[in-house]
C-alpha cells in the first residue's frame, strides 16, 4: 500500500513540503536539495538491517550486502578527502564531534573553540552542549576590527591556555579557514587539531576551498550541506587515531549504524569525485561572491566585509531590521533564511542584528551570478518594504517565476 492510501495525513503534508521546496528561494547556508538517487538509497530497504560492529566483524547476521555498501562508502570518502581513515556512521554533526571529542580527550581536559555567537557550534564548547559541560572550553573570537580569524591572536591564547584540542571550522565565517596556519598553533602548544568542515565540506571535495586533510589529526563533516548527501555525518582521521575514533562510534556512543544512509552516503561521495561537483562547487562561491557584492552596493554592510565562500553574513543595523523580523520578512515573499548573530553583536541570539545567506542550494538549482543580482535585488526590496503586504505579495510572485525557470525534482511524488 502506498503513503498516500495508508497515510494521507502525513502524505499531504510531504507533498506539501515538496512544493514548498520547489517554490520558495532557499539562501539557508547549510541546506541543499540532495539528488534523486541519494533519496533512493535513503529511501531502500537498507532501512530494515541492523549491523552493529564493522564491515567484517557485525554482531548480527546477514550483513554480506550492507558489509559492501560500508566498505564502498570508506573507500570513496577516504579517495575523495585524502584520508587514511574514514568512519561512515556517524548519524548527525553533533555525534561526530561527540565521538570524536571521546576519541581523544579525557572528562575535563580543556579545548579550544570558536564561540557560538561568532561562528562556532553548539558542540565547539557551548555551555549548554554537552561540550561546554564534559570538557573545560577556551573560546576563541574573530578579530573586533576585521571581523576575521587573527592566527597570531589565537595562537598567544593557546599557548597561554595549552589546550589539549583546537578546533576549526564553523558555521557563520564567510572567509576562507587557513588549516596551516591552525596546525602551526597546534604544533607550538601541543594540542590536537580538529577540523569541523561540516559546511564547506562540498567546496573543499571540489577544489574551491583549502583542504585540512594534510593538517588536521581529525575532520568531522556532516554530509547534507555543501556535500550535498543524505542527513548524517562522517569522521576521517590520521591512521594513528583510526581505532579510538571507530571505538568512540561503536560501541562508546551509537549502537547500529543507518545502513540506509550509509549507502546514500557512498552515493554522494561518488557524486562529489565528478566534474560536475568540481563545476558546482566553484559556482556556489562565485554566486556567494555575486549576491555579496549585490547586497553592499545595495548599502547592506557585510561581516568581514565579503566572503570566501558559500555565505554572505548580513549586518541589518542601518536598515533598523533585526535579524529575527528580516527571516519573517523575507519568509513572507518566499524567501528563506535564517537569523544569524553577528560578531560582538549588540542583541540576543534569539532576535540578532544578522542574517547568513548561501548559495549551495540555489547553485544546486542551476541558478548563476545573474540569477543572484535578481536574488538581492528581492532581499532589499522585502527588505524596505517590510510592513507593505502587497508588494510583498508581488515580490513572492518573482520568487515563484525565479523557481520555476530552475525547477527542482520535476517528476518527484511524494
Ligand atoms: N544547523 C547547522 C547550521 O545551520 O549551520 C549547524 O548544525
Amino acid at each position: 500500500m502506498s503513503l498516500r492510501e495508508r497515510d494521507p495525513e502525513i502524505h499531504a503534508l510531504v507533498e506539501k513540503e515538496l512544493k514548498r521546496q520547489q517554490e520558495c528561494i532557499d539562501l539557508i547556508a547549510s541546506e541543499n536539495y540532495t539528488p534523486v538517487e541519494v533519496l533512493q538509497a535513503t529511501g531502500s530497504v537498507l532501512t530494515n538491517k541492523y549491523s552493529e560492529g564493522y564491515p567484517g566483524k557485525r554482531y548480527y547476521a546477514g550483513n554480506e550486502f550492507i558489509d559492501q555498501v560500508e566498505n564502498i562508502a570508506i573507500d570513496r570518502a577516504k579517495r575523495l578527502f585524502g584520508v587514511d581513515h574514514a568512519n561512515v556512521q556517524p548519524h548527525s554533526g553533533s555525534t561526530a564531534n561527540y565521538c570524536a571529542y571521546a576519541a581523544i580527550m579525557e572528562s575535563g581536559d580543556t579545548f579550544m573553540g570558536m564561540e557560538l555567537s561568532q561562528g562556532g557550534h553548539l558542540t565547539h564548547g557551548s555551555p549548554v552542549n554537552f561540550s561546554g559541560k564534559t570538557y573545560k572550553v577556551v573560546s576563541y573570537a574573530v578579530d573586533r576590527k576585521t571581523e576575521m580569524l587573527d592566527y597570531d591572536t589565537i595562537k598567544k591564547q593557546a599557548m597561554e591556555q595549552k589546550p589539549k584540542v583546537i578546533v576549526c571550522g564553523y558555521t557563520a565565517y564567510p572567509r576562507t579557514v587557513h588549516f596551516d596556519r591552525f596546525r602551526e598553533i597546534a604544533d607550538a602548544c601541543g594540542a590536537f587539531l580538529l577540523a569541523d568542515i561540516s559546511h564547506i565540506a562540498g567546496l573543499i571535495a571540489g577544489g574551491s576551498h583549502v583542504s585540512p586533510a594534510k593538517y588536521a589529526d581529525v575532520i568531522t563533516t556532516t554530509t547534507h550541506k555543501t556535500l550535498r548527501g543524505p542527513r548524517g555525518a562522517i569522521i576521517m582521521c590520521k591512521a594513528d587515531f583510526a581505532q579510538k575514533i571507530d571505538k568512540a562510534v561503536f560501541p562508546g556512543a551509537q549502537g547500529g549504524p543507518l545502513d540506509h544512509v550509509t549507502a546514500a552516503k557512498a552515493v554522494c561521495f561518488h557524486n562529489a569525485m565528478q566534474q560536475d561537483f568540481k563545476d558546482y562547487a566553484h559556482q556556489i562561491v562565485k554566486n556567494s561572491k555575486m549576491l555579496a557584492d549585490e547586497l553592499n552596493s545595495h548599502g547592506l554592510r557585510l561581516v568581514s566585509g565579503g566572503t570566501d565562500n558559500h555565505m554572505v553574513l548580513v549586518d541589518l543595523t542601518s536598515l533598523g531590521i533585526t535579524g529575527k523580523d528580516a527571516q519573517t520578512v523575507l519568509e513572507r515573499a518566499g524567501i528563506i533564511c535564517n537569523r544569524n548573530t553577528i560578531p560582538y553583536d549588540t542583541q540576543k541570539p534569539f532576535i540578532t542584528s544578522g542574517i547568513r545567506l548561501g548559495t549551495p542550494a540555489m547553485t544546486t538549482r542551476g541558478m548563476k551570478e545573474s540569477e543572484m543580482k535578481e536574488v538581492a535585488a528581492l532581499i532589499m526590496k522585502a527588505l524596505k518594504n517590510k510592513d507593505n503586504a502587497d508588494t510583498l505579495a508581488s515580490i513572492q510572485k518573482d520568487v515563484l517565476a525565479l523557481c520555476t525557470r530552475f525547477p527542482i525534482y520535476k517528476d518527484l511524488r511524494a
